[in-house]
C-alpha cells in the first residue's frame, strides 16, 4: 500500500494524516527522563511509571515496525485576547467530546477499512491515543510533516498546533517517512514572551510547576495564589502558548467530527456552584471530567473572584451548602483576601 492510498482513508475520517514512522525514539527519550529528573513534571507522578514501555514502545504491540501518526484538528477560531467583558474560557480541546473517545473510535474505523481495502488480515494494529505510556509528541515530530515548537507543542506548519495527537501502531512494514522536520520556530519567542507564569522560559521545555494547565485540569489541591491572577483569561486549561503562535494564525475554525458538549457553555457563576446532576449535563462526555466537580468549582470560584463578579458572595454561600475538599480550603482563602 502507498503513503498516498493510506492518507486518503485517514483524511475521510476528517483527520490529518502526520506520517509514518519507525518505533523509536532519536534523543527524546533522554530528554524526558532529564525533565523528570528535573522535577517538570510537578504532581504528575504517573509519568515515572512504566519506564521500560515508556522507553521502547515497540514493547506495546509484539512485531510492532511502524506508527502511523494521525492528528484531530480542532481550533474553533477563537480571537486573542478575550473580547472586553468576555467571562474567562475553557481551553479549546475540551469544548467538545473527549478526544481520546473520539480518535480511539474513528482509528479502530480506520484499521477496519485497512484491513478489508488491502487485505492485512495477517497484521496486528493497535490505536493508541495516551492510553499507554508513550511520547507522542516525540514520535508526531519523527514525521516529515511537523515540528516541535518552543512551546513545546507538535506544530503542523499548514495546519498549526491545536491538533490533538493519535498513533496506530503495526506490524505491517510500511515506509517510513524520509527524515523529521527540525524546528521552524527560528528566533520568534512569542509563546515564551506571552506565558504568563514564565513555564516556558526554557527553550523547548515547559515547566509544569508553572503552567496553568497543570494547575486548573491536573492539580487536586488549592490553587497556589500566585496563579490566581491568570483565572481571569483560562479557568480550564490555557491555549495561551498557542495563541500567539505565528503557525496557529492561519489555522480555520474547523467542523469537528465530534459531538460538541454542552451546546451552550454555562456561565462561571453556574460553574461554581453546579450541583452533580448539572455537573453531568453540562460536561458529561468531555475532557472537563478530569477535574472534576470539585476541580471545576474550585477554578471558577477563584476566577468569580479574580473577575470581581458581583455574584462572587452567591457562589461562596453555595460551598458552605455543598462543599468538602478542596473547595472548602479555596473559600477560606478567598474570603481572607476580600475587604
Ligand atoms: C503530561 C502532559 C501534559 C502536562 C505537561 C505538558 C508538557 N509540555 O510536557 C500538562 C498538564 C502541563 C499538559 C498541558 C497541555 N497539554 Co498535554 N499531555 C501530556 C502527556 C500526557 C504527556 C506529555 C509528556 O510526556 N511530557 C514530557 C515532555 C518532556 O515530553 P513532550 O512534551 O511529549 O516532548 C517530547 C518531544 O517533544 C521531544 N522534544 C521536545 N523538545 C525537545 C528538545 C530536545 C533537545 C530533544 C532532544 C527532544 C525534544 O522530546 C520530548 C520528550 O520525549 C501528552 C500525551 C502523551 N502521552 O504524550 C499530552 C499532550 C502533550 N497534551 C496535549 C495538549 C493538547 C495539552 C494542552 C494544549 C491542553 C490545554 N489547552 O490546556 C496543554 C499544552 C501545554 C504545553 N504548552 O505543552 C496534546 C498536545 C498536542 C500537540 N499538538 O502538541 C498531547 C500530545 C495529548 C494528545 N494525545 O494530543 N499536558
Ligand atoms: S499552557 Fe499557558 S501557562 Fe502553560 S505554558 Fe502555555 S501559556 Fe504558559
Ligand atoms: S510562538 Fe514562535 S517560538 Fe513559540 S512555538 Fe510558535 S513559532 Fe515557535
Amino acid at each position: 500500500m502507498n503513503p498516498s492510498q493510506l492518507n486518503q482513508i485517514i483524511q475521510e475520517e476528517g483527520l490529518i494524516p502526520l506520517g509514518i514512522v519507525p518505533l523509536f525514539y532519536s534523543e527524546s527519550y533522554e530528554h524526558f527522563r532529564r525533565w523528570i529528573d528535573a522535577g517538570k513534571h510537578a504532581g504528575l507522578q504517573y509519568l515515572e511509571k512504566y519506564e521500560e514501555v515508556r522507553k521502547e514502545p515497540e514493547k506495546l504491540l509484539p512485531g510492532a515496525k511502524a506508527a502511523i501518526i494521525i492528528a484531530l484538528p480542532y481550533s474553533q477560531g477563537d480571537n486573542w485576547p478575550l473580547e472586553p467583558g468576555e467571562e474567562p474560557r475553557v481551553a479549546q480541546y475540551a469544548r467538545f467530546q473527549d478526544y481520546h473517545q473520539v480518535l480511539q473510535k474513528t482509528g479502530t474505523r480506520l484499521v477496519k477499512k485497512l484491513k478489508e481495502k488491502i487485505e492485512l488480515d495477517s497484521h496486528s494494529f493497535r490505536v493508541l491515543v495516551d492510553t499507554a505510556p508513550i511520547l507522542e509528541r516525540a514520535l508526531a515530530a519523527q514525521t516529515q510533516s511537523s515540528f516541535i515548537g518552543k512551546n513545546t507543542c507538535l506544530i503542523h506548519p499548514t495546519h498549526g498546533s491545536f491538533l490533538l495527537l493519535a498513533e496506530i501502531l503495526t506490524t505491517y512494514p510500511f515506509e517510513f517517512d524520509q527524515a523529521e522536520k527540525k524546528s521552524e520556530c527560528g528566533s520568534c519567542t512569542l509563546c515564551q514572551v506571552q506565558c504568563p507564569t514564565g513555564a516556558l522560559d526554557e527553550d523547548y521545555i515547559l515547566d509544569s510547576n508553572r503552567c496553568l494547565a497543570y494547575w486548573t485540569i491536573e492539580h487536586r489541591g488549592t490553587i497556589p495564589e500566585e496563579f490566581w491572577p491568570w483565572l481571569s483569561k483560562y479557568y480550564f486549561g490555557c491555549d495561551i502558548c498557542q495563541q500567539v503562535c505565528p503557525y496557529n494564525q492561519e489555522a480555520k475554525s474547523y467542523q469537528l467530527p465530534a459531538k460538541i458538549i454542552p451546546k451552550k457553555m454555562p456561565s462561571l457563576f453556574e460553574v461554581a456552584t453546579m450541583d452533580q446532576k448539572n455537573y453531568e449535563a453540562y460536561f458529561g462526555g468531555t475532557p472537563m471530567t478530569r477535574a472534576k466537580r470539585s476541580g471545576l468549582r474550585r477554578n471558577a470560584l477563584i476566577s468569580l473572584y479574580v473577575t470581581q463578579n458581583p455574584r462572587l458572595e452567591e457562589a461562596l454561600d453555595s460551598v458552605t451548602k455543598d462543599g468538602g475538599y478542596p473547595l472548602e480550603e479555596t473559600v477560606i482563602q478567598i474570603r481572607k483576601k476580600l475587604p
